[in-house]
């Protein structure tokens, strides 16, 4: 095998398994008009994966316009990226009095 191969194979590896660090999927309720948890702490790159447990319609929106989701029904999933450290205040569209807060760091 020769050098260059060898170097090509170990940082192949360490791409893989930094992506397999990085990439979570935190699973975030919406139930009983407020948003389980209220607080979300990610990683940057991991998603968050809102689901609507509710008889009534929600949507996950950010404050600053940067992410929302689609209006979900009873039992709909969105799943939305983060790819920035910072702290986002977010509400549902429909119910302004439902807020959480995501932190990405
Ligand atoms: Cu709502």
């Amino acid at each position: 095998m020769t050098k260059f191969f060898k170097t090509f194979l170990t940082a192949g590896a360490a791409i893989c398994l930094a992506g397999i660090a990085q990439a979570a999927d935190i699973k975030a309720d919406i139930k009983g008009m407020a948003f389980s948890p209220a607080t979300i702490t990610v990683s940057v790159g991991d998603t968050i994966t809102f689901t609507n447990r509710d008889g009534a319609p929600h949507t996950a929106t950010a404050a600053d316009g940067s992410f929302t989701t689609a209006t979900l029904r009873k039992g709909k999933s969105e799943t939305i990226a983060f790819d920035s450290a910072g702290t986002f205040a977010f509400f549902c569209k429909i119910h302004r009095g439902m807020k959480g807060t995501i932190v990405v760091q």
